[in-house]
């Protein structure tokens, strides 16, 4: 597959870089490494993309995912309003084309943008966008899911390998090993932001 990128009919989707999802806040989601991405993510931002997408994981308090409640599966994290909810700091969100918000019903859990805002891809291939790379967190989590379900709507799909921080949750049955080797199955490519940002020097 070729690696070069041509940025007017390419998208860059930021997943949920949350200090939920932080060594910023301990009791809720950390994934390690998770500050250390901003930097890259900010390369990634700094190119020509038609779209910059950004996706935030908003929960009410009582989300079906939290411990105590009906899938019980994780500690409260990015609950609307809270700390947790908000952008990194220093990630350049003004760059941000549009904010999709997501996991805002009580009942449904909703990884990946695409659950929750199904017309996406219709809107990426509306801008004649036929190449998506995706970042953020958590790689083999909401990142994987996102890349998953846009590679199935037909995009040529790239995750920013440096760009993107994983965690294993066992009691998700979610690894980081198992979503790498699915996600290469499908075709997705995983590229250093490195590698993406000389894609754009070479065009
Ligand atoms: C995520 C678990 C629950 C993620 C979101 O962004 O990876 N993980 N909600
Ligand atoms: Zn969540």
């Amino acid at each position: 597959m070729s690696r070069d990128i041509d940025f007017r009919k390419s998208a860059l989707i930021v997943v949920d870089v949350q200090c939920g999802f932080s060594e910023l806040c301990p009791q809720e989601l950390p994934v390690p490494g998770a500050l250390g991405i901003v930097p890259a993510i900010n390369r990634l931002l700094a190119l020509d993309w038609e779209r910059i997408d950004a996706t935030q994981d908003w929960h009410p308090p009582d989300h079906c995912s939290f411990l105590g409640q009906r899938d019980n599966l994780y500690p409260p994290h990015c609950v609307q309003g809270t700390r947790g909810a908000e952008f990194l700091p220093g990630l350049w969100t003004q760059r941000f084309h549009t904010i999709w918000r997501k996991g805002y019903l009580r009942d449904r859990d909703a990884y990946a943008l695409t659950a929750q805002h199904p017309a996406y891809p219709a809107l990426l291939h509306a801008a004649h966008v036929d190449t998506v790379v995706v970042c953020g967190l958590a790689k083999n989590i909401c990142v994987f899911y996102t890349a998953r379900d846009l590679s199935q709507a037909g995009f040529r799909v790239i995750i920013a390998d440096d760009a993107s921080a994983g965690v294993d949750v066992p009691a998700a049955g979610l690894y980081q090993e198992q979503a790498r080797s699915d996600a290469q199955k499908m075709g997705i490519l995983y590229l250093s932001s490195e590698e993406i940002s000389a894609a754009a020097a070479r065009l």
